[in-house]
């Protein structure tokens, strides 16, 4: 309870998710904190954005990586932004869970080959939350 949540989810990767980012958010929520809730923005286009604000960006999620008690990324939609976060998550010492659905995705070798990582793969979305429940309690 109360634990401090960096979730990770695709930005400029594809917006493919948002919307199971947001309901995974939204559970998250209803116990613990999310530092990151603006990825489940559903009216977030990675069109609009421009890059005038990237180095603002990085370092407020690098200071939130750094302050966070857990990494929960959902990685069945591929985003680089995520690869870097687990990696940085990593180096940091946080626990670092990866979320993807098996039979839409292939994780890289780089995230399943590092034992580092608790990885979950998921046929349904129902079979995340009561993984989420053993994660945050
Ligand atoms: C405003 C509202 C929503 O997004 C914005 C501006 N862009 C970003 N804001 C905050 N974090 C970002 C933004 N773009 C990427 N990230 C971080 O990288 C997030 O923490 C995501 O987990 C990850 C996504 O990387 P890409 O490579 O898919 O963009």
């Amino acid at each position: 309870m109360n634990k401090k949540v960096y979730f990770a989810g695709s930005i400029r990767g594809g917006r493919v998710d948002a919307a199971l980012y947001q309901r995974i958010i939204e559970y998250i929520k209803k116990t613990d904190e999310v530092l990151t809730e603006h990825i489940g923005d559903l009216s977030l286009s990675i069109l609009e954005q421009g890059r005038d604000k990237d180095a603002l960006i990085y370092e407020q999620d690098t200071a939130w990586l750094r302050e966070c008690d857990v990494l929960i990324a959902e990685c069945t939609c591929p985003s680089l932004g995520v690869g870097y976060e687990l990696a940085y998550a990593e180096k940091n010492g946080k626990p670092c869970h990866i979320f993807y659905d098996k039979n839409k995705a292939e994780l890289s070798a780089m995230l399943t080959g590092d034992s580092y990582f608790n990885i979950h793969p998921y046929e349904k979305e129902e079979d995340i939350y009561p993984v989420l429940d053993s994660i945050l309690k």
